[in-house]
């Protein structure tokens, strides 16, 4: 059985838990606690020496990056997460990275606790949070088109991607009000049990 290495409020971890959703597979989840420094023990070191979540367990390997692991297993499990066409799934990997590459990276805890510890005080964490989430994701919406998700009428890695950090948007209190396209594709996506299901309230352990 699959091990997904988890942490509740880890948007990275979330998409997994969408994915593994979406793949109807079953898996044991252990907590790696971030906020008590388990990420940074030897126990799990061993499994990511980046000391990041999430880590997944899987066919006698243990996969790192949520991304690669994403797309290990719609590879193997043919999920469709990617479309056929190149040029089509260059854009779905653009939208993906858009928030994976861009965003998500310096809105990571221990950067902005870093860039708030360097700046004696002057970097207001909530600001920060708010201006690359607000900037990133007004950036999505001008990048997305009218289906009915991110990228037309099926869900795509984008997809898992945008909606784990939609709850980061809610956390930090960025407003979505003028970003209807993404809220029209956060309506239809939440209403799939495997993102509901996967929604940090209910994998809080
Ligand atoms: N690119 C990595 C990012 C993983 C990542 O940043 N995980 C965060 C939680 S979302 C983490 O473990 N942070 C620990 C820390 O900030 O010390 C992935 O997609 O898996």
């Amino acid at each position: 059985m699959a091990k997904l290495y988890d942490y509740w409020r880890s948007s990275a971890s979330y998409r997994v838990r969408i994915a593994l959703g979406l793949a109807e597979l079953d898996y044991d989840t252990e907590v790696v606690n971030l906020l008590e420094g388990q990420h940074l023990k030897d126990s799990h070191l061993a499994r990511n020496p980046q000391g990041l979540v999430p880590a997944l367990d899987i066919d006698g390997y243990t996969m790192t990056q949520s991304l690669a692991i994403i797309q290990y297993l719609d590879e193997t499990l043919k999920l469709g997460l990617l479309p056929n066409l190149p040029i089509e799934r260059a854009q779905v990997r653009a939208l993906s990275y858009a928030i994976a590459m861009e965003i998500h990276p310096v809105c990571n805890l221990h950067v902005v606790d870093y860039a708030v510890s360097e700046s004696g005080g002057q970097i207001d964490k909530e600001q920060w949070m708010q201006h690359f989430i607000d900037k990133g994701l007004r950036a999505y919406e001008a990048m997305i088109g009218d289906g009915t998700y991110s990228y037309g009428d099926t869900v795509t890695l984008a997809d898992i991607c945008l909606v784990p950090q939609l709850y980061n948007a809610d956390r930090w209190g960025v407003d979505l009000t003028d970003m209807p396209k993404i809220r029209r594709a956060r309506a239809a996506l939440e209403a799939i049990p495997a993102f509901a299901n996967a929604h940090p309230d209910k994998c809080n352990r």
